[in-house]
């Protein structure tokens, strides 16, 4: 099963809403990163219509199955050159707040994510509104991607930052969740969501500072719009207050 055949077999008319208008922004000529998620997946779809009717883009995905998907709709793909150089990126999220800031990385690939994203000029995000929230946290713990051999120390620490660390599983339920990067993910629950953009950073940064701390799924301001799909096809745009 893609990532991409849940959001048809729902039938979802918000995802793919959010998918049209997406890739209406996209414009000849441009470099393109591709999220990863079932949302991404939809608009990686569309991409390939439009390619496959001559738009020439090229395309550097955030993930393998992102870059399978894309190969199969024979979207160029590209390799990550110095600097920043992509033009945007197409993401998912697993909580936008008011001020577009995210959680990401309940799918996995944040650490992949948040590189394409950072070497592109914008990254649009788009979400269903079930997805909106007061403060990240509401809907789930933080993603907090680790190496293998800090796993008790990162533990032992979040737990004095007063998170809840538990420990992801794969696929198969019973064997750790490893991910592209051959790393562990944490999910860190809070007890009450964050109140605001410096709460989150504040707790970035000090889980940033524990060692082995690879990323976490706190992606605080990049979001340059956000696409939000309601079921019944409408589609709000939510545009960066930033300059
Ligand atoms: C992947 O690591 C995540 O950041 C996804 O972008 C996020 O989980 C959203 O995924 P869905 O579009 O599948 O909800």
């Amino acid at each position: 099963v893609s990532q991409g055949d849940t959001a048809r077999g729902e039938g979802d008319r918000g995802i793919q809403a959010l998918a049209d208008r997406a890739v209406e922004l996209v414009r000849s000529g441009d470099k393109v990163g591709l999220g990863t998620g079932r949302t991404a997946a939809a608009f990686i779809d569309r991409l390939g219509a439009r390619v496959r009717h001559g738009l020439a883009i090229v395309a550097v995905p955030s993930s393998e199955i992102s870059a399978r998907q894309a190969q199969a709709l024979r979207i160029p793909l590209i390799e990550l050159n110095e600097g920043v150089d992509l033009d945007l990126t197409v993401d998912g999220a697993d909580e936008v707040t008011p001020d577009l800031d995210l959680i990401k990385g309940r799918g996995g690939a944040m650490v992949r994510e948040r590189i394409v994203a950072a070497a592109s000029l914008r990254q649009v995000i788009l979400v269903g509104s079930e997805k909106l929230v007061k403060g990240l946290g509401e809907r789930g713990g933080i993603p907090i991607e680790i190496i293998p051999l800090a796993l008790g120390l990162v533990t032992h620490r979040l737990k004095a930052l007063g998170l809840r660390p538990t420990l992801r599983q794969g696929a198969d339920g019973r064997t750790p969740f490893i991910s592209e990067n051959g790393n562990l993910t944490l999910d860190a629950a809070l007890d009450m969501p964050l109140a605001d953009r410096d709460t989150a950073a504040l707790l970035d940064a000090a889980v940033r500072r524990i060692p082995g701390v690879v990323d976490t799924g706190l992606f605080l301001g990049t979001a340059e719009r956000v696409l939000v799909g309601h079921p019944d096809g409408l589609v709000d745009v939510l545009l960066s207050k930033k300059p």
